[in-house]
């Protein structure tokens, strides 16, 4: 403990359930005698909490007073999933509490799944994020989150008659893991207009005045590393109506409906998370929300800094900004407009301090995902941020000219404002170019940006301000929480569980492949995470499937560029196969379960006619006495955080089957390899690396690559289009009604026949079979199957979040890590 007030750590069950039972009936209020597993949960959640809250305390004393250079995440979301194992973990004695629970009659497992998952995020994106916190924590680096206190985290996905239906995610009634600190409070202004006026030492001065006031409310939320007592802190502001703006006047007259209406008004800001994955909408409260978290993040930064009493120059030697996405590109100016107006330094002065602090990750090249927000909107919510962002242009189009002065047309393609009706502010080069380093997030996503999104500022910057971190993911979660035998087998080999922080240790089990007990506890534990997910599947839809069988999982967002339209049309193929087959031929099969999990974006009306048809296949096919186990249609609904712990550990084999050249990374590919399942997929994204790592032997890879994909397009739309014969029989089955009424569906079939077959679905589909058709045969010879998968885990390494903090932090922040201070 930190010191002797602090609490110990639990060191027998009986004085894990005296604290859990005193929070059950202090805190909570709740009498033992009708103590259910919610109050179960939180009793433990605060008893674990209460060890936390010291760590974090002294850790951010301790970084506070060693006052070195810090890393700022900056992310609209972060899609974290339940808090409580998780600081089981990272506290210890969970066995203790198991212990205790079970004292009290509860099993800790269904303590743990009581809790809400905290799913402040689309997608990968969010859930990279919550990665890098807890690499960030573990590998000691001083470092905060932040990100908005949505309400609403993203909506629950319920399917009713085959159809998404959006449920609305308040998360909040009962989350122990946040702290609302009343006390650190940030004004926001929006609207309003500029002052230009000479100071007292006749210097010209911009100022911004008018418009209305939103106050920004600090809530934080502890984030343990794994291995030691470093605790982050991860800061999430709530708007609300500020003092001054709430109208008493009108509250005391007797108005209270439009007085209170003022107040809710304030707090929409923070209110929902806007559910779109990879899709721009241009709405103002969208804007609102960018601004008021990057204006109270920097407040606070700023502020930070300021304590220091280091002078201004010193700002980027200590604070490194990383830009998750363009949504926080708002940033720049504003950290700009604080130098230059508040604080009085010259724009030149200003601007190197900014370039120097900040750092921008990339997400994606699709073009409808680019963030461009309209110069008139801009200019009525935020005009001194305009004003700016037109300066910061004309300086860099007249530095461009200088060095390129024959090239008249480049200054158009790369200047930030869009010359369209009406103009548009290009957020993705307003990001580029006030960063000192952008990256991608896998190899060939950052050369992809680099010869088309970003080309000409690579030959205006040279190639040194592009780089690579090829995403990764916390083996914490997604090995050892989420798959706890196969974690449990792996340290009994390599001696510990060294690997959790060293993930490259796994390269050590290779020497185990030929192991047969070893082997043989492997095939256990992934049949027994199989039968853990075929009794969820049981539950949720009723329908039985044999974790004999080959499980085939696709889970992630729905969307076109990914392709799930090509795996059902797949699905559908073989259905019609087994139908032809003769019972001799049908022994031959191997028995399949096609799972599929993820949620459309509410407006994204293709793919919900996806969900669409992958459940109303699922009706026919699971219900046709002529396939029986040889082939069954599984959508998992509510896909999120908690659901892929379970999904992750139960594949044979998953599905990462992008166009190529449109997935940036991917990051579930990893989780699941790294959970002893195969995966097929495209070139495309990390599958590229991974392929490398583990070997092409262990991977099933199909399909054009992304070289090829301008060409084949170009030759659709000039006539060129041949759809693939077998794809042609799987059309005319959906149009002969066989899975309900074929108009559903006929947007998706003619997206392919007609419209261009943009994503090359029917270019890709026999290569796409045939690899089906190989996975049948491997999976037949089980002993070459499981020496591919565990050689797969065991060349995995690469990919831990660990590694991909470390190269941040040396490449692009410059952040050194802060050893825990010891105990006392
Ligand atoms: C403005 C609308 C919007 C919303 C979210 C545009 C773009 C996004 C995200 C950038 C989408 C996203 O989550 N991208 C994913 O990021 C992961 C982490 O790097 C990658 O692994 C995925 O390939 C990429 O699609």
């Amino acid at each position: 403990a930190w010191n002797k007030y602090a609490p110990k750590p639990f060191e027998s069950a009986e004085e894990f359930e005296r604290e859990t039972v005193k929070h059950i009936e202090t805190t909570l209020a709740r009498s033992l005698y009708n103590c259910d597993e919610l109050a179960a949960y939180g009793g433990t959640a605060l008893a674990f909490r209460d060890r936390l809250v010291i760590d974090w305390n002294k850790t951010q004393q301790n970084q506070t007073f060693a006052d070195q250079k810090r890393v700022y995440y900056l992310s609209l979301e972060f899609l974290m999933g339940r808090a409580l194992d998780n600081a089981m973990l990272n506290v210890g004695h969970k066995e203790t509490a198991k212990q205790g629970l079970s004292d009290l009659g509860f099993r800790v497992e269904d303590i743990i799944t009581q809790e809400h998952d905290a799913a402040l995020g689309n997608g990968g994106l969010g859930r990279l994020a919550a990665c890098f916190l807890d690499s960030l924590a573990s590998l000691n680096y001083p470092a905060w989150g932040y990100g908005l206190r949505y309400r609403y985290g993203i909506f629950k996905q319920e399917i009713i008659d085959g159809y998404q239906v959006e449920v609305p995610d308040y998360w909040l009634d009962f989350n122990p893991w946040e702290f609302a600190r009343h006390d650190i409070t940030v004004d926001i202004q929006f609207y309003g207009h500029v002052n230009k006026y000479q100071d007292d030492e006749g210097k010209m001065v911009c100022s911004w005045e008018g418009g209305e006031i939103v106050q920004a409310v600090a809530f934080d939320v502890p984030i343990p590393g794994y291995g030691t007592p470093t605790t982050n802190n991860l800061r999430l502001w709530a708007s609300k109506a500020a003092s001054g703006e709430f109208d008493f006047q009108k509250f005391n007259s007797g108005e209270y409906e439009s007085s209170v209406a003022d107040q809710q008004r304030a707090e929409t800001i923070s209110a929902v998370l806007y559910p779109n994955d990879n899709l721009e909408r241009g709405k103002e409260l969208r804007l609102k929300q960018q601004y008021f978290w990057c204006a109270a993040s920097l407040y606070d930064i700023v502020r930070r800094f300021k304590k220091s009493k280091r002078p201004w120059k010193d700002f980027p030697n200590q604070v490194a900004i990383q830009l998750n996405d363009t949504h926080p590109t708002l940033a720049i100016p504003e950290l700009q407009r604080i130098l230059i107006d508040q604080e009085g330094l010259d724009w030149d002065e200003a601007w190197s301090i900014v370039q120097k602090t900040f750092g921008y990750t990339n997400h994606t090249v699709l073009p409808e995902a680019l963030e461009k927000w309209s110069v008139p909107l801009i200019q009525h919510l935020l005009p001194r941020h305009l004003q700016i962002i037109y300066d910061i242009n004309l300086n860099f189009l007249q530095y461009v000219e200088r060095n390129n002065p024959k090239d008249r047309d480049l200054l158009g393609r790369v200047s930030i404002i869009e010359e369209s009706n009406p103009k548009m502010v290009r957020m993705a080069y307003l990001a580029v170019i006030g960063s000192h380093k952008v990256n991608g997030v896998a190899e060939l996503h950052s050369d992809l940006i680099k010869t088309t999104i970003f080309k000409d500022f690579v030959k205006i910057y040279g190639p040194d301000k592009f780089a690579n971190v090829t995403n990764g993911i916390t083996p914490r979660r997604w090995l050892h929480q989420a798959n706890p035998r196969l974690s449990e087998l792996i340290a009994s080999k390599l001696g510990g569980y060294g690997f959790l922080k060293d993930l490259t240790l796994l390269h050590k089990l290779e020497a185990y492949v030929d192991d047969k007990d070893f082997r043989k506890e492997f095939q256990e534990i992934k049949y027994a995470n199989k039968v853990r997910l075929a009794r969820h599947i049981k539950e949720v839809t009723g329908v039985s499937v044999n974790p004999s069988a080959l499980f085939d999982i696709q889970v992630k967002r729905i969307h076109e560029y990914k392709r799930q339209q090509l795996n059902i049309f797949g699905v559908i193929h073989r259905y019609l196969a087994i139908k032809k087959m003769s019972p001799e031929e049908k022994k031959k099969m191997t028995p399949r379960v096609s799972i599929f999990g993820g949620k459309a974006a509410p407006g994204y009306w293709m793919a919900k006619t996806v969900i669409h048809l992958i459940n109303e296949v699922g009706r026919v096919v699971n219900a046709d006495k002529d396939v029986g186990d040889l082939l069954k249609v599984i959508f998992v609904e509510d896909y999120n955080v908690s659901k892929a712990e379970i999904i992750c550990p139960a594949s044979d084999i998953s599905e990462h089957i992008s166009t190529a050249g449109t997935e940036a990374s991917g990051t579930s590919n990893m989780k699941f390899v790294l959970n002893g399942g195969l995966i097929i997929g495209t070139c495309d994204g990390a599958n590229i690396e991974i392929t490398r790592e583990i070997g092409e032997n262990n991977i099933f890879l199909f399909g054009n690559l992304a070289e090829d994909v301008d060409e084949l397009r170009h030759a659709h739309l000039y006539g060129n289009f041949q759809l693939d014969k077998e794809l042609e029989s799987v059309f005319d089955a959906i149009r002969s009604g066989m899975f309900g009424d074929a108009g559903q569906f006929s947007a998706l079939v003619n997206g392919i026949v007609e419209h261009g077959d943009y994503y090359l679905v029917s270019d890709d589909f026999a290569s796409y079979c045939k690899t089906h058709d190989m996975i049948d045969e491997a999976y037949k010879d089980q002993e070459e199957w499981v020496t591919k998968c565990i050689t797969a885990v065991a060349r995995m390494g690469f990919f831990s979040s660990d590694r991909c903090i470390d190269e941040y932090a040396e490449m692009i922040w410059n952040v050194e890590p802060l050893q825990p201070k010891a105990d006392g």
